[in-house]
């Protein structure tokens, strides 16, 4: 260490220059000193990775002294944390950002080199399911542009979310390797290194009477978490946070002993299980994993994250009473919920606080935020395996469970019922720990992400936990970073804007609304229209060249974009294609409306129902594609392998947006808000953020249709009987029965009974019983198309009215409400 004196005196960095000529130069010095290649010699990987270089010293500089800023004005600190982060690529977010494309573009142009072709040759950083992790990783880039000083937690996965190959029509999962050419972008943190411990057992030390009485945890097992750290850029570089993410390594990287005793596998045996916490990211969402794996993962983040937090709060703060004056901590979900008991366990076995004021200072720290009502993905873990891997934890659950039923029996006169309800422990079956209820307790905020879904939390699965802590429920509902899903990935609607509305939207998505005025003058209809032609063209080349289909980009794009799952309804999409193929065939000589259905999503690879989905829409494809009947009218595409790339090309060339997910069932959507900020028309349920969309855009600009939540509920308690609404629809009964007998699947006609005998015989989700008003309402969006003028006025006043879904204004709602964060 140096002493302040000298470290005083220490240089600085010159600033960096960045014109055109040094960017250049200094990428042709990286190319040299740090990848020793020759320009000559240099593959486009290797321009990449010069420019990548260069252009996250511009980063460094703003990371550091944003580091400096919080430090110097004891600011707070908010931490994110989240078991995914579906990041996607990050150097043309971060070169805009910094303000920077030109000048990049052409400095790398007078090196002969095109920024697009490197810039695409980056891997997604796919640490993410979908909704969840995506929102994660705009909430980061839109904290670090809001300026609230955060970091980012999750894990390191060294295979990402798996990329799907699409086999006759069937998913195949192969394994995903986004670290395989290295990766630039992170810092290894050698020196933030902490022990993580499982199994084991608890001691007691000290004297019961007295209050020195402690315990001690004494894991069986033990592996390091050590950090590597991501800068996270705001727009206009005014901010750069970091996103931290653990890796696991063993302790003893080699048992010894046991190598020299010949046994060479075993010698190993260590290793690689703490290396498999860091190994792959679960891929089922909406479904939880189940395995002890996965509690594994969920404890290991969340402890090194906290000793963290701690360490830091510690060494500028001294005293962990202050915590929450200077932290907040916000749980993505309850996959990192156990951290409110590691919270509990770091406070008062290795800080020696009492327990009322561990749990006082717990519950102003944390704030959960939950993204699901769906009862089988609400997480818990069975007793015995949390005991066993977690003991001490599992003390603490029962501590705080006694402290919180004592409080709803006597003070609340919660009777049995309730009491089982708001309990951590799941009583019926096998025992089970609730992670959900875990973190609405251990918190002072539990959110919801759309207004609907805020209040079915309160009247469903958190009804009893809210009647204890009425102030406690809130809602912020989701937003998208304007900068990715609207300036980086439509750079011709993005130029479009600014000549048309001047700048200040860059800056305040809400000044979008300046467009409205303009859906009026046919000239700049016409290049709003232009545009989106342009991002059609570029979306039928991507589909020319992986799949050798041509698509004509003058016909109505219709989009529907997302995990497959039941409940989102691809299938209710597919039926209906299913049935309008019927009609043209019967009716050729109606005019119809040239139409491609795209499709695009991965299922969870042990989901069945969601896998036959996807082979149904190939299916349905191939035969559809390839009959000239209704050649030029209709096709349908499964883009294989979704991931963030492939959405920055589809959202912009979207015409219309699929959110037809059956109402209750959707928290939010995010989807939803990306395709409409980029003009495209909504058609979709009364569901999630739809219902906040169309406030916001007005009812004639978006097109609803299908039974509320309310007559969902309604239906299905009234005992729905699914086979009667469907002989009440000729054109459902005829989809059916075309799909159920074999017509797309000619040699194995029972390929999708699982799919139609469901409908037939419970229909959960409700596809019969929306039908036909879906089919109604895909018919009156022909009508709309066929009408230039009233199909561009209403896209463009989408885009016009879509600025409050900024995640800016999420943030801002969370900094201000939830973390007393921030400006
Ligand atoms: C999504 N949830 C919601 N879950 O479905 C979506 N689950 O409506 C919402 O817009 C989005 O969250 C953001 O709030 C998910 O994406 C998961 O990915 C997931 C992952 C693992 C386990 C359970």
């Amino acid at each position: 260490m140096m002493n302040k004196a000298a470290s005083a005196a220490l240089p600085s960095p010159p600033p960096r220059v960045s014109t055109p000529e040094t960017l250049a130069a200094e990428i042709i010095e990286r190319l040299t000193y740090s990848i020793g290649k020759d320009a000559k010699v240099a593959k486009p990987h290797d321009w990449m990775t010069a420019t990548i270089l260069v252009v996250r010293d511009r980063i460094i500089d703003r990371w550091m002294a944003s580091t400096r800023e919080t430090y110097e004005t004891s600011g707070k600190r908010v931490y994110y944390l989240s078991l995914e982060f579906l990041i996607g690529r990050l150097t043309r977010d971060a070169v805009s950002n910094l303000g920077l494309l030109e000048e990049v573009r052409t400095a790398l142009g007078s090196l002969g080199v095109d920024f697009d072709v490197i810039a695409a040759l980056e891997p997604d950083a796919a640490l993410g399911n979908g909704g969840l992790g995506r929102l994660a990783a705009c909430f980061m880039e839109s904290m670090a542009t809001v300026g609230v000083p955060a970091y980012g937690y999750g894990i390191r996965y060294v295979h990402g979310l798996f990329r799907q190959q699409v086999s006759d029509g069937w998913q195949v999962e192969l394994p995903e390797t986004w670290l395989a050419h290295g990766n630039p972008w992170e810092f290894e943190r050698r020196e933030s290194a902490y022990e993580i411990g499982f199994g084991g057992i608890v001691d007691t030390v000290g004297d019961a009477s007295s209050d020195t009485q402690r315990c001690i945890w004494r894991p069986q097992e033990r592996v390091i978490a050590t950090a590597y750290d991501t800068p996270v850029v705001g727009w206009r570089a005014k901010r750069v946070n970091t996103l931290r993410l653990w890796t696991a390594q063993p302790i003893d990287p080699i048992l010894l002993d046991a190598f020299n005793a010949g046994d060479h596998i075993g010698a190993l045996k260590e290793s690689n299980k703490a290396e498999a916490l860091a190994r792959v990211l679960y891929p089922a969402d909406g479904t939880p994993a189940g395995q002890e794996l996965r509690l594994r993962q969920e404890y290991f983040f969340s402890s090194a994250s906290l000793q963290d937090i701690l360490r830091r709060h510690l060494q500028q703060y001294g005293d962990l009473r202050t915590l929450p004056d200077k932290v907040a901590i916000q749980l993505n979900d309850t996959h990192p919920a156990v951290s409110v008991a590691e919270m509990m366990r770091l406070l008062i076995d290795v800080h020696r606080m009492d327990f009322d004021q561990a749990w006082d200072i717990t519950r102003k720290v944390f704030s959960y935020t939950n993204h699901t009502l769906l009862p089988e993905a609400l997480e818990s873990w069975p007793v015995p395996l949390f005991e066993k891997l977690l003991p001490r934890h599992m003390q603490l659950v029962y501590a705080i469970n006694a402290k919180i039923l004592r409080f709803a029996r006597l003070e609340k006169k919660y009777d049995d019922e309730k009491i089982r309800s708001v309990s951590l422990i799941d009583e019926g079956g096998d025992r089970r720990v609730r992670m959900g209820n875990l973190a609405f307790l251990g918190s002072h905020s539990t959110n919801g992400v759309s207004a609907l879904h805020t209040d079915l939390m309160k009247q469903t699965v958190f009804a009893d936990l809210h009647g204890l802590y009425p102030d406690r429920i809130n809602n912020k509902t989701n937003g998208i970073t304007p900068r990715r899903w609207l300036m980086q990935c439509n750079p011709g609607l993005f130029s479009l804007l600014r000549e048309t509305i001047g700048d200040a939207f860059m800056d305040d998505a809400e000044r979008l609304k300046g467009l409205d005025s303009h859906t009026g003058d046919s000239e700049f209809r016409a290049r709003f229209a232009a545009v989106k032609h342009a991002n059609k063209v570029r979306l039928s080349n991507l589909v020319a060249r992986r799949m050798g289909i041509k698509v004509d980009p003058s016909a109505m794009f219709d989009v529907q974009i997302k995990r497959i799952h039941e409940y989102k309804r691809q299938l209710l999409n597919i039926i209906e294609t299913v049935a309008l193929y019927d009609q043209i065939r019967s009716h050729p000589e109606r005019d119809w409306v040239p139409r491609v259905k795209f499709f695009a999503g991965k299922a969870a690879p042990s989901y069945h129902n969601a896998k036959l989905i996807i082979k149904l829409a190939n299916d349905v494809a191939r035969v559809i594609n390839n009959d000239p009947s209704v050649r030029g009218l209709l096709k349908i595409v499964f883009i294989p392998n979704y991931n963030v790339s492939l959405a920055e090309v589809m959202v912009p060339a979207a015409d219309l947006s699929e959110q037809i997910s059956t109402a209750g069932m959707e928290a939010s959507g995010t989807g939803n808000m990306k395709m409409a900020l980029n003009g495209a028309l909504t058609i979709g349920t009364l569901d999630g953020a739809n219902v906040e969309m169309q406030d916001c855009v007005g009812a004639e600009n978006i097109v609803i249709f299908g039974m509320t939540t309310a007559e969902v509920a309604e239906r299905r308690a009234n005992g729905y009987v699914p086979r009667e609404v469907i002989e009440g629809s000729r054109e459902l009964s005829q989809a059916l029965t075309a799909i159920a007998s074999g017509v797309f699947s000619q040699n194995d006609e029972d390929r999708f009974a699982d799919l139609t005998n469901g409908i037939y015989e419970h229909d959960w989700f409700m596809v019969a019983a929306d039908f036909d008003a879906y089919a109604r309402a895909q018919r009156s969006v022909d009508a709309l198309w066929l009408d230039e003028e009233a199909w561009y006025s209403r896209t463009i006043r989408n885009t016009a009215r879509m600025g409050w879904f900024s995640s800016d204004r999420t943030i801002r709602q969370y900094a201000k409400d939830i973390w007393k964060a921030g400006p």
